[in-house]
């Protein structure tokens, strides 16, 4: 294999490779979406997962235009019930992650319905 995915760089490049250019802006939402889930699960005991008032706050305050019921307090826990596939009362990255991709179906029905 070639180079691998890195993540964000930390401090210094010493040796690595010189990315062209600014990031673009692709870029800069993809480390969005990943760390938006992750500033809402500080705090958060063992493997980083959104509970139930994490999910709602996150939602409020990261989604409330894409979800027009994010201040709904019993849209938001219908929400939390269809994004926890696996039930456990938490939300993982995985299932966070098909949420987002959701999301960017409905955006791109939306905006480039095709
Ligand atoms: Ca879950």
């Amino acid at each position: 294999m070639g180079q691998s995915l890195q993540p964000e760089p930390s401090g210094e490049r010493s040796g690595g490779r010189e990315t062209a250019g600014e990031v673009s802006e692709l870029e800069r939402g993809l480390h969005a979406i990943v760390g938006s889930f992750y500033r809402y699960t500080e705090g958060s005991e063992g493997p980083k997962e959104l509970d139930q008032a994490a999910f709602q706050t996150l939602l409020s305050n990261e989604l409330s235009h894409q979800l027009t019921n994010a201040e709904d307090r019993k849209a938001a826990l219908d929400m939390f019930k269809t994004v926890d596939a696996n039930n456990d009362q938490k939300i993982s990255f995985d299932e966070y992650w098909d949420l987002i991709a959701e999301i960017c179906r409905v955006i791109q029905r939306s905006h480039y319905n095709e």
